[in-house]
């Protein structure tokens, strides 16, 4: 789509098939899908453009299917899916990002559902369903180019989304299934649950160590990042935490509560001394901001400031990091600049180039998941509403309603030709 035209310009199949190019049913597209071409859909949910030295430098778009647990790439230069990944060991895989520093070598997948392990060995082949303290999952790291499965990392409680640092060595994770319940109660009985972070730089050291198994058919290195393993670290946070963003100074790992009315804000210059077990994981959380109901996703525009959407509330939420922090250190300072209805129910929200270290604080586009009196009544299905927002000042102005076909869930805006110098959005 443009941006800000919100035009429709061109529509990419993955997982699906397409009648209008033939995606799925000519023998080129059939080669692609590979063995997957067995399933004739997906479910898309985090699409994210390769980076260089923290920049998006416009080569792939790599994207998840949750129903299928694949992976999958698109060529930025032809817009057409290149390779098609499944995951194996786990199931569904949700939240996905790119290592930004120094450029993206890997992928990393979050598989969200704790499945049953018979003897710590045999996946989910119908034995050991009983006894869900024998479940588990795994954080995937995929090569970036050869779309091969790295390695896997088990951990404790489950993984729902992902962000990676600009150091290149640390990936956080949220966890809203510490308790690993099996029933939606269940998920939601303890006050906190938590963020895993991983360290790259260990894991690739223990992998080359020798230090894994395999699991099944699987060749893949599978190493062990459960509690008090040096792979990982588990740091609290309120209960049920969904999006992980870090801010693009490169300062924060913010953790999104869900059903929890605020955000966490994660320092990573602390996280060398947690790995040292020099600090207590609490320690690294430097504030806690209360935002409204529901925060799901958080996005910034590379002046200090965080827009976070609430489900609940219906609205973004704008805030200052540094102001957040200020208060949580007993500071009397307002960290919260605006609140701005949006049309209703937003999940994702994506500002301008903000995943990268050039967040230039222009556009923001907010994914709603209804829409109700915005557009004409079209019957019991309504469009959800891709809406347009302006963020170039100190207020947030709403631009555009965009009906979207359902569900659009997330999106991420880049610059038309990024092999240029960064100046953000629009046409050159
Ligand atoms: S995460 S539910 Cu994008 Cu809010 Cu998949
Ligand atoms: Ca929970």
């Amino acid at each position: 789509m443009g941006i800000p035209s919100m035009r429709e310009l061109m529509r990419i199949p993955v997982f699906n098939q397409e009648g209008a190019t033939g995606w799925g049913i000519t023998n080129e597209s059939r080669r692609v899908l590979g063995d997957s071409v067995k399933f004739l859909n997906g479910d898309t949910h985090h699409p994210h453009i390769s980076m260089t030295d923290g920049s998006y430098d416009g080569k792939y778009l790599f994207i998840n299917d949750k129903a299928n647990t694949r992976v999958a790439r698109i060529r930025l230069d032809i817009m057409k899916t290149d390779k098609i990944t499944t995951i194996p060991n786990v199931q569904a895989i949700h939240g996905l990002r790119l290592q930004k520093v120094p450029h993206t070598k890997y992928v990393f997948a979050n598989a969200e559902f704790p499945i049953p392990h018979h003897d710590d060995d045999i996946v989910n082949d119908g034995r050991g369903m009983e006894n869900p303290e024998g479940y588990y999952t795994m954080f995937n790291g995929i090569d970036a180019e050869s779309m091969e499965v790295a390695w896997q990392v088990i951990v404790d409680g489950n993984l729902d989304n992902t962000d990676a640092d600009y150091t290149g060595r640390f990936v956080a994770s949220t966890c809203y299934n510490s308790e690993k319940g099996m029933t939606l109660q269940d998920t939601m009985r303890a006050e906190r649950d938590w963020v895993v972070v991983f360290d790259v730089e260990a894991i690739e050291a223990a992998v080359e160590a020798g230090e894994f198994k395999t699991l099944g058919d699987s060749e893949v290195p599978v190493v062990d990042g459960r509690k008090g393993s040096k792979l990982t670290r588990y740091i609290p946070v309120p209960k049920n935490p969904h999006g992980l963003n870090t801010s693009p100074d490169g300062k924060y790992f913010i953790a999104n509560g869900k059903l929890s009315p605020t955000c966490s804000i994660i320092a990573i210059d602390k996280l060398p001394e947690l790995f040292d077990d020099a600090i207590e994981p609490r320690d690294t959380v430097v504030g806690e901001p209360e935002l409204g109901l529901g925060p799901l996703h958080t996005t910034f525009d590379g002046r200090g400031n965080a827009y976070t959407t609430l489900f609940i509330d219906s609205q973004i939420a704008k805030w200052n990091i540094e102001d957040a922090i200020s208060a949580y250190n007993g500071e009397e300072v307002n960290y919260l600049r605006q609140k701005l209805d949006v049309h209703y129910q937003p999940g994702h929200n994506h500002a301008s180039l903000t995943e990268t270290k050039d967040a230039d604080g222009k556009w923001l586009v907010v994914l709603s998941k209804f829409s109700k009196d915005r557009f004409l009544p079209v019957g019991p299905l309504r469009p959800e509403n891709d809406q347009l927002i302006d963020i170039s000042g100190e207020e947030m102005k709403l631009v555009h309603d965009g009906p979207a076909f359902a569900e659009p869930h997330d999106c991420i805006l880049g610059a038309r030709r990024p092999d240029q110098p960064q100046e953000g959005l629009g046409p050159r």
